[in-house]
């Protein structure tokens, strides 16, 4: 039996909005949250003993963090040397050049030839010696076109078109890996993918638009004793047979995660079988305060009655408020400030609620099945406001919807915390002087 600790979807550098900076380090304290959950994983697989670390991607937001960022996260795997656990550091799409192969930021590791770490970068079956035996494990890093396809493949293509032409090489690739393997010994995939049977998450709402999925029946198959995935920051399980887990995110990234579950997979593996246990890590909390003022007398006392309801210290606060705009003289935001002092970092989001709504426009309700650029057109149709620039804003829609996801131009938005965080898309500027709109928008 194989005991192993698997990781996810680290992210370390990400969210220092939700920070300050430790007047004792100099260091922006989300980054000391982020690099104390990784600890605590390493320490567990430490004292359990396990004898191989899956890391199942996106070690950075990008793939070319700061020395120091990189200094963190390598101070808390190199524990894993000293500890002689053998650890696979599986590449994923935010760790990934937006040209070219290979995981920028974690090919260091082999570059330096650090003794047990295996970089999974490309669709290869690593097979690894333990302390309780061998095993084998299949690394299958984040997908682009260029891992599997050269650009005369794709000339010409649709994006549906080719997503489909590189699911086909995948289950070529794959099926060569699995005739390869050797049938007496435990075997682990390890895959960066968003998977068809997955709910819900911020990388998921990211994928809108990008789209690439791959199904779990091309996964799924009886020589895989277990599935290691990242990519989804939500810790949930996406199959039984095999078990595939996505043990999600080990900090929260940002307030898209405000009510999941952070922590950590601890498995035993053995021909035939897997079990798995999710062990929760102590993550930040994060808290949104929504306060609607609009039919408040005094909105100031109202407002901080609503927060001296709510135990904010050492959380992540969000305030958001809803008033007339009558009512914005009687908020005082300094006394707002000092009230929430004991949170660990605080935004605060007034948003004005106009008396003259309009009504939403009916032709894009939910079940519409407009296409995005025929909504697009129905909302400025009735924006007289925007016919100036009207042409200007359909040209960069149907620019944004032309870009290639898997080209080497496919920057705008590539991930959910894009969106959410401080780099807007910019449909998402265009639109943003409205915000109900705007979200009418995004929801298409
Ligand atoms: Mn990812």
């Amino acid at each position: 039996m194989i005991k192993i600790l698997h990781l996810s979807d680290i992210h370390m550098g990400s969210g220092f909005c939700h920070g300050r900076i430790n007047p004792n380090t100099g260091l922006n304290t989300r980054l000391e949250d982020f690099a104390l959950a990784l600890r605590r994983c390493v320490d567990s697989a430490i004292a359990n003993q396990v004898d191989l670390v899956l890391f199942g991607g996106d070690a950075f937001p990008d793939a070319t963090p700061p020395p120091y960022i990189q200094q963190a996260f390598a101070k808390e795997f190199c524990r894993l040397v000293e500890a002689r656990i053998p650890t696979v550091l599986l590449v994923g799409n935010h760790d990934q050049h937006s040209q070219g192969v290979g995981g920028a930021s974690l090919c260091i590791y082999r570059t330096l030839g650090v003794p047990g770490f295996i970089v999974g970068d490309t669709l290869t079956t690593h097979r690894i010696q333990t302390r309780s035996g061998p095993v084998q494990v299949i690394t299958l890093p984040w997908l682009t076109r260029s891992t599997l396809l050269t650009r005369a493949d794709t000339q010409g293509l649709s994006m549906g078109e080719v997503s489909a032409l590189l699911l086909d090489r995948l289950r070529v690739v794959l099926e060569g890996e699995i005739r390869r393997l050797d049938q007496t010994i435990p075997t682990v995939l390890l895959a960066h993918l968003m998977t068809d049977t997955a709910r819900y998450g911020a990388e998921q709402f990211l994928a809108v638009g990008k789209g690439f999925t791959v199904p779990m029946a091309i996964l799924a198959r009886p020589c895989f004793d277990y599935i290691a995935l990242g990519h989804v920051h939500r810790y949930q399980e996406v199959c039984k047979s095999p078990l595939a887990i996505y043990p999600g995110s080990i900090e929260r990234v940002d307030f898209s995660e405000e009510k999941e579950e952070k922590g950590y997979l601890l498995v035993e593996v053995e021909k035939g079988q897997a079990t798995a246990q999710f062990c929760l890590l102590p993550a930040r909390v994060f808290q949104t305060l929504s306060v609607n003022l609009t039919q408040e007398k005094y909105p100031q006392t109202a407002l901080l009655a609503a927060i001296d309801r709510e135990i904010i210290d050492e959380k992540v606060v969000r305030l958001i408020y809803q008033l007339r705009a009558d009512q914005v003289e009687d908020i005082d935001n300094s006394l707002i400030g000092g009230a929430l002092a004991t949170a660990h970092s605080y935004t605060i989001q007034p948003e004005l609620i106009s008396q003259l709504s309009r009504p939403r426009l009916p032709e894009l309700g939910v079940d519409s099945s407009l296409s995005p650029m025929s909504a697009l057109q129905s909302y400025l149709n009735n924006r007289e406001d925007l016919d100036a620039i009207a042409p200007d804003i359909l040209a960069a829609a149907q620019g944004l919807l032309n870009q290639d996801p898997y080209g080497d131009k496919a920057i705008v938005a590539p991930e959910a915390d894009a969106l959410t965080d401080e780099q807007p898309s910019e449909l998402g500027q265009i639109v943003a002087a409205d915000n109900n709109d705007a979200q009418q928008l995004r929801l298409l």
